[in-house]
């Protein structure tokens, strides 16, 4: 069994090595030393060059790095007959709570100012706001996003979800579908997109949505940089409407020198490191799935190609 890694963004090596660790008979090719694309049986991918499935005639399997698989169906020749099974970690998991928990609390207790106050060598007593009074919106209710509102909880905050389908998450108040949308974003002091990238989410935070959420709200997005019509976003901040934004991801990664999000003075950027794939602890999954082919068990953490995520 042969499998074919390629990305420009994750160390192939260490994922080689750590695949190889587990699965020593794997035939293990790090592109672009593909070999004969006919002994191709699986390929561990992100963001693959246009056509390089498609070239791979053999592939019964298409395994994303990461959670996220918008990088491999941005390919419009990815071969939609052959599984693709995307990452489910736990640690990945975590990380993105992390990350969510991090920034609203900076907001919550207006980090920002006290900073700002600091370098001004300014003792001012900002008056606190009580967690309750602040609700906390999660557009993407899947698998990040129900940890992390289920991590926002205990700290008090209220805590609404938008997702597709209707979700029972205890003490968490869910709004779903294109319906309820603007009622979702009504109440949001800070919303936090970790929705996947597909063409009904494309460009969904923008100066219609934006203009929805309270004045002073604040935006975190982890999802992917094509949520946001950035200009909308520059737009919504510069006239006061936003408060901040933490961004992780965008449109074009890396964040050119140009970009005004660098020095904007209510942005901070991230890397699109909010939530990592970990070779040594993922490398199982995808072990397994590949052990599932070869005894023909289903595969799991399948994508769907209709939905897109
Ligand atoms: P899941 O597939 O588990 O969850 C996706 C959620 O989005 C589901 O709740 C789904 O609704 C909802 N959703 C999808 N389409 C729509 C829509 N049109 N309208 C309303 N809700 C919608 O994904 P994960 O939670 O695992 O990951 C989410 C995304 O996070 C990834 O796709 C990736 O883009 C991003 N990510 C970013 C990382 C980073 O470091 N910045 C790291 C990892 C992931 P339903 O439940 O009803 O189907
Ligand atoms: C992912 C990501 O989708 O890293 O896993 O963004």
């Amino acid at each position: 069994m042969a499998l074919l890694i390629y990305s420009k963004n994750h160390p192939v090596a260490d994922w080689g090595a750590a695949i190889a660790k587990l699965a020593p008979d794997l035939d293990i090719r790090l592109y672009p030393e593909i070999g004969d694309p006919a002994d191709i049986d699986v390929a561990l991918v992100w963001k693959p060059p246009p056509g390089l499935l498609q070239s791979l005639p053999n592939l019964k399997l298409i395994q994303s790095f990461g959670a996220g698989v918008d990088g491999i169906l941005a390919d419009p020749n990815v071969p939609r007959h052959v599984p693709l099974a995307r990452v489910v970690d736990g640690r990945l998991t975590v990380g993105m709570s992390e990350y969510v928990l991090l920034h609203v609390l900076r907001y919550h207790r207006q980090m920002e100012t006290m900073l700002q106050n600091q370098r001004n060598r300014t003792w001012r007593w900002l008056p606190p706001v009580d967690a309750s009074e602040r609700i906390i919106g999660i557009m993407g209710m899947g698998t990040l996003g129900t940890d992390a509102a289920k991590k926002l909880l205990p700290f008090g905050f209220q805590v609404i979800g938008w997702s597709r389908s209707l979700k029972a998450v205890d003490g968490v108040t869910s709004f779903h579908g294109d319906e309820h949308l603007d009622g979702f974003l009504k109440l949001c002091n800070v919303l936090v997109c970790l929705l996947p990238l597909t063409p009904q989410t494309r460009g969904i935070i923008n100066r219609r949505t934006l203009s929805l959420l309270p004045r002073g709200a604040y935006l975190i997005n982890a999802g992917r940089g094509g949520h946001v019509v950035e200009a909308d976003l520059l737009h919504a901040l510069d006239s006061d409407w936003l408060s901040g934004a933490t961004l992780d991801v965008f449109n074009e990664e890396p964040l050119p020198p140009e970009s005004p999000f660098w020095t904007h003075p209510k942005v901070t950027v991230t890397p699109h490191n909010a939530a990592d794939s970990i070779p040594a602890h993922v490398a199982p999954q995808i072990v397994d799935n590949i052990r599932r082919l070869q005894k023909g068990q289903p595969i799991l953490r399948l994508v769907d190609y209709e939905r897109g995520y």
